[in-house]
């Protein structure tokens, strides 16, 4: 326990900063999509939990000791992780940034799906081109997703997060946020660290315990990892083979379909009824093509089966059929606009076309503050958007509609610093 009492001291700052760290509510969707730290792995199922009573580090790590001893690692596994645990204090101040997130989804799509990065893509497909074939075939996930999930996660390994994912962990599991949550990925990583698939200097990842070249967290690496090049060792931060093949298990463990595409984008028609612009309404895409949906640029509607209409700008922006694949890209993050950036950058890997229609750029984002003003006047004004948190969900951009429907607008929910303006007239 030597190194641990070393650790006291700071550990006591930690606590007090602690204290007055608390922050309400999760990131909304978009916060999950900054696809360069894995943050949204760590959001994906994160359980909201209230602040514990505070708990000496040293009491906290015996417990978790005597946890992880129970799952089978062996003491000297664990000792020799936590050797040099440091509580970080860098992770802390991510992890209190995540909830106030402002921005545009085009924004992130121009840095996300930039031609750059797409031109990358290309590139690593072709010099990876065999490797790629061959988990391609075996998975059935098609070489371009495979590598579109790598350059969102980690600009094809280049930006895996410099953190020790035992540290992160730590911090985040002891700090009382999200605590559970993390205890358990905690855990995960030292079962992984038991197996020995890699050495503890070696296990980085992102502030939030996201790891390697394809940001897993713990609990998915033990579920979906993948030992593709057969040495023993499932090595998802220096194998490719390991990379490719840990995706591709992945997703499709989350439900791809195999010759099937995400969708694509579309066009719609003049007098579109925009309520049912919602990923959870879907219809027979034969449906859609009655309705008058046509694909962009002149293409046929593909596919038969069901999809959803996806609008992510408003009725002036961009509009995409998407289908069950697009909802197997959002397991790995359950973020709209990340699944939206894995799926175009997927498209410009292989040679197709990227999104042709343009975003109406001339809009800005609402603050917090606006979101909750927006919220709370569409509430006085009996549109029903649900709880004032300052997250536009679908319950916010349903009672967003009607107030649209009424003030004879396109319902498209899109809530935009016009929209506030016309609802304070209102009011
Ligand atoms: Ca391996």
């Amino acid at each position: 326990m030597r190194p641990i009492s070393s650790l006291s001291v700071r550990v006591l700052l930690a606590a007090g900063v602690l204290a007055g760290c608390q922050t309400t509510g999760t990131a909304p969707e978009a916060a999950t999509a900054t696809g360069s730290g894995g943050t949204a792995t760590a959001a994906a199922s994160a359980v909201q939990v209230p602040a514990r009573k505070p708990q000496s580090f040293r009491d906290w790590l015996a417990e978790l000791r005597r946890d992880a001893l129970s799952r089978g690692v062996s003491a000297a596994t664990f000792d020799r992780a936590f050797a040099n645990v440091r509580l970080q204090d860098r992770v802390r101040q991510l992890d209190g940034n995540q909830a106030e997130f402002n921005r545009m989804v085009w924004t992130y799509l121009d840095s996300a799906v930039s031609d750059q990065r797409a031109r990358q893509g290309r590139e690593r497909l072709q010099e990876n081109a065999r490797l790629l074939n061959r988990v391609s075939g075996e998975f059935g996930v098609p070489p371009e997703i495979l590598v579109a999930f790598w350059g969102i996660e980690t600009d094809y390994g280049r930006q895996t997060g410099g953190f020790s994912v035992i540290d992160a962990l730590t911090t985040l599991a002891y700090e009382g946020r999200r605590a559970d949550y993390f205890r358990r990925e905690l855990l995960a990583a030292l079962e992984i660290l038991q197996s020995g698939d890699i050495a503890p200097d070696r296990m980085t990842g992102s502030w939030a315990g996201a790891m390697g070249q394809t940001q897993f967290m713990p609990t998915v690496f033990l579920a979906h990892a993948q030992d593709e090049d057969g040495d023993g060792r499932r090595d998802i931060w220096g194998s490719l083979p390991d990379v490719f093949g840990s995706t591709a298990r992945f997703v499709k463990a989350n439900g791809w379909k195999t010759g099937e595409s995400w969708g694509q984008e579309v066009v719609l028609p003049s007098g579109f009824p925009y309520e049912e612009a919602e990923l959870t309404i879907t219809k027979p895409i034969a449906e859609w093509r009655r309705l008058g949906v046509r694909g962009a640029g002149g293409a046929a509607l593909q596919g038969e089966g069901t999809a959803a209409i996806l609008v992510l700008g408003g009725h002036q922006g961009p509009a995409f059929l998407v289908r069950d694949n697009f909802r197997a890209i959002m397991r790995y993050n359950p973020s709209t606009s990340y699944a939206l950036a894995v799926a175009v950058l997927s498209d410009r890997i292989a040679g197709r076309e990227g999104i042709r229609a343009g975003w109406p750029r001339h809009e800005q984002p609402l603050t917090r503050e606006e979101r909750e003003e927006v919220q709370q006047r569409l509430a006085t004004l009996g549109f029903e958007p649900g709880p004032v948190d300052g997250l536009i969900g679908a319950n916010t951009r349903n009672a967003l509609r009607r107030f649209q429907a009424t003030a004879g607008l396109v319902p498209d929910g899109f809530a935009t610093k016009g929209l506030l303006e016309r609802l304070r007239r209102a009011s």
